[in-house]
């Protein structure tokens, strides 16, 4: 491999330190590129298609350079020119192709498989705005378009491109790739983003308003345009169709040239579909197999069945995608003469009407279409696949026990240790060598370490060192002012309602209030909050507004900043993330028992060594059966109990309310006038009447216990050596929540390819 140096002395003329920090980030674009174009794609008889609607992969270059092998080194030679490799990191725009952990998760994946070895790729859509920026204006959000898209990018054009057929007209796909990488890997897989020839940037009004009907213009404009339209809606059909009849023509194409005679399909390919969005693909690929290619119909269900696997990733009803026939007659009506060939069939089988697919009101469930024609049907935590079986999909579980299993969630860790926390990814080597890197539960090792007292005092003063980088990056990117002594209570994932950062700020009002009224805590505390609200999310935007007011009260008021600072960081994406996980010290997982399917953001705290203050949800679960009991804060009811509530109706949030006077106290400060006074009135007005006649997502169920449980985990704090050890028992134990264990699972029990 060319060193970097020679490389730039050969490509511009120029040595490092003659170069401007942009001219050395295109350097090193084009660096990772030429390495990566030499390198052999995996291969293997049976290739994998993970299509996804969402890559929130995040900034690639430091990334690359892990994986390559070459970070330190870069690094160092680039401190020798007078150069910070970080200040070049920053000009890398941030790709915005997902919203949250669905997509962060298919990136995750992407990277494992390409580290595994697997012959198995990504095939998504190249949004060209993504999703939107977020923009704090009068304590607000609003919403920007981001361009991510420049000149020199990771992006590689290819001249490979379709037909996909819609009921008015045909558009031409084109499409770009991205090398993917593996740690340490001489092989290389692709990012397939497909995307249309010329995209209209005219198209957009104001902010992110644009012209939805325009759709051979628009169709990769931004990922999931606002829904609540039927405009939009219809968009979102053309993409997902986009997206999967390319998927479904690429795969057919290689499986051909690799010998397949398509009646051995399933023997060269297998898709696995990314919660509902790419189920098109199904009726698509019978759609070729039959009408293409001239197979027998129900020969190409056998083999599609053969070569599908769909994975849930949420049990909230809203969010299970059911299209109205009469939408996807307008957008792809071939598609529904398959579909309802499908829904026939089902109906010959079976007679309960949980379990068809076209439902009384003319609605398809892609789910269920997903279900009955795949080999595979996956939740993403244990806790979660239990309750698909005993619960949500109960009906499918009786027809179908063998589909089901369990694939639990997982992140990489060559980007959420070794390159975002790297003075702990240092130590951890110093410790116990690297091993940890390709084979994760060598973290165990650490344990021989946990009532250490020097390594404690260790892991206090990386954390310090942390808090100072987020300090200085959060001062200089963010307007924020952070106190590096603080104690730093992170809750960072998108806003909704069950994930409950309402129940957060009303811990900050709670706490606000008793520092007012001369209860001080110990130590001064900075919550953190971060993410984004789905523009037509209305509710969620009052949450927003409501910490919003309540940052700007607290931390203007000189007698109770001493105590407590409140931060909302703007336009929380990867790379913010990757700034606050390692400086946080609690990590707020405080979803409503049985609504969170997995979280990530749990695990990379996990590794980073905070402790979950949470409830038994999602993979929370897995931590405290992992790290113990001991070892995390849990708190609240469980899934069990609020499951049996929302059966049987019974929980009231009024009589909360009116029996408990912390809660009404902290709840109607909401009206307080030192609020509204900063505020939208009529933003609050509606958050306190939710809170107080609705509250679905059961706020105020858990907040004493929450009151509690975080009153504990900050009186533990004071403690540091026993709180290392905590901290050193989840380090050790995260070594599970691996993407690279994920993924050779998924491999094992439904891809079975070669690695
Ligand atoms: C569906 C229909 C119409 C419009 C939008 C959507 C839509 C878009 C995005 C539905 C869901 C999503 C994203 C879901 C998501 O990110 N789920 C998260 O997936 C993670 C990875 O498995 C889990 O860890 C989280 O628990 C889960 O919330």
């Amino acid at each position: 491999m060319i060193k970097f140096n020679q490389f730039v002395a050969s490509k511009a003329n120029k040595t490092l330190d003659q170069l401007t920090d942009r001219e050395i980030y295109v350097q090193l674009l084009n660096y990772v590129k030429e390495i990566s174009a030499n390198k052999a794609k995996n291969t293997g008889k049976r290739k994998v298609y993970y299509i996804s609607a969402e890559f929130l992969i995040g900034k690639l270059l430091s990334n690359n350079l892990i994986n390559l092998g070459v970070y330190e080194e870069i690094k160092n030679e680039l401190a020798n020119a007078g150069k910070s490799l970080s200040h070049i990191e920053d000009i890398e725009p941030e790709p915005s192709l997902g919203n949250g952990g669905l997509g962060r998760l298919a990136s995750c994946f992407i990277d494992s498989m390409a580290t595994l070895g697997l012959n198995a790729e990504g095939v998504g859509l190249n949004y060209h705005c993504g999703l939107f920026k977020q923009v704090f204006k009068r304590n607000e959000q609003h919403t920007d378009p981001n361009f991510w898209i420049e000149k020199d990018a990771w992006l590689i054009p290819t001249d490979i491109s379709y037909d996909v057929p819609f009921k008015n007209f045909t558009l031409k796909s084109k499409l770009d790739r991205i090398d993917i990488l593996g740690y340490k890997k001489e092989t290389k897989n692709y990012l397939n983003l497909f995307d249309i020839q010329a995209v209209n940037y005219h198209l957009i009004k104001e902010g992110i308003d644009f012209d939805k009907t325009k759709i051979e213009e628009n169709l990769t404009l931004f990922l999931y345009p606002d829904d609540s339209d039927k405009n939009g809606e219809l968009l979102r059909i053309y993409q997902q169709y986009f997206m999967v009849s390319n998927a479904a023509q690429l795969l057919i194409d290689e499986a051909i040239e690799r010998g397949s005679n398509l009646h051995d399909l399933a023997d060269y390919a297998y898709v696995q579909i990314n919660d509902t969005h790419p189920s098109m693909v199904i009726p698509e690929l019978i759609r070729l197999l039959t009408e293409k290619h001239s197979i027998d119909f129900n020969e190409a269900v056998d083999i599609v069945r053969n070569m599908v696997g769909y994975t849930n990733h949420t049990i909230l009803a809203e969010a299970l995608e059911k299209w109205p026939l009469a939408y996807l007659d307008e957008v792809v009506p071939h598609l529904v003469t398959i579909i309802k060939k499908l829904d026939k069939l089902v109906r010959a089988e079976y007679q309960d009407p949980a379990v068809q697919i076209i439902d009384e009101n003319n609605r398809v469930h892609m789910a269920h279409m997903d279900i009955h024609f795949s080999n595979s049907v996956n939740g993403v935590a244990a806790l979660h696949t239990e309750i698909l079986k005993n619960s949500e999909l109960k009906a499918f579980y009786t027809i179908y026990p063998e589909k089901f299993n369990n694939k639990t969630n997982g992140i990489t860790f060559r980007r959420w240790l070794e390159f975002s926390n790297q003075n702990l990814a240092a130590y951890i080597k110093e410790l116990i060598g690297e091993e940890y890197l390709q084979d994760a539960t060598q973290l165990e090792k650490l344990l021989a370490f946990e009532d250490d007292k020097d390594v404690h005092q260790k892991l206090t003063e990386i954390k310090f060192q942390n808090k100072l980088a987020l300090k200085t990056y959060l001062k200089e990117n963010k307007g924020i002012e952070l106190d590096e002594n603080s104690i730093i209570d992170t809750q960072i994932k998108r806003f909704h309602e069950y994930k409950r950062q309402q129940m957060n700020a009303l811990y900050v009002i709670h706490k606000y209030l008793e520092i007012k009224a001369g209860k001080l805590p110990k130590r001064k505390i900075t919550v953190i909050f971060g993410g984004k609200a789905a523009p037509a999310y209305i509710i969620a935007q009052d949450i927003i507004h409501l910490i919003l007011c309540l940052s700007e009260l607290i931390n203007n008021d000189p007698e109770v900043s001493k105590y407590l600072n409140v931060h909302l960081v703007e336009n929380y994406n990867v790379s913010v993330a990757e700034k606050l996980i390692p400086a946080t010290d609690i990590s707020e997982q405080i979803s409503l028992a049985s609504k969170e399917a997995s979280g990530t953001g749990n695990m990379k705290f996990m590794l980073n060594g905070a402790l979950t203050l949470g409830t038994m949800d999602g993979a929370n679960v897995e931590i405290a059966e992992l790290a113990g009991a001991e070892n995390i804060y849990t708190f609240g009811k469980d899934s069990e109990s609020i499951i049996k509530l929302y059966e049987t109706s019974g929980y009231v949030s009024k009589d909360y309310y009116k029996n408990d006077e912390n809660i009404k106290r902290a709840v109607d400060f909401i009206l307080d006038s030192a609020l509204v006074k900063l505020g939208n009135k009529t933003r609050l007005e509606r958050l306190y009447n939710e809170l107080l006649n609705k509250d679905w997502f059961m706020t105020l169920i858990d907040f004493n216990a929450y009151v509690e449980a975080k009153e504990q985990i900050l009186a533990d704090y004071e403690d540091q050596d026993s709180w290392n050890k905590k901290v050193i028992c989840n380090i050790a134990k995260a070594g599970f929540f691996s993407s690279d264990r994920t993924i050779a699972q998924y491999n094992a029990d439904i891809w079975h390819c070669e690695g």
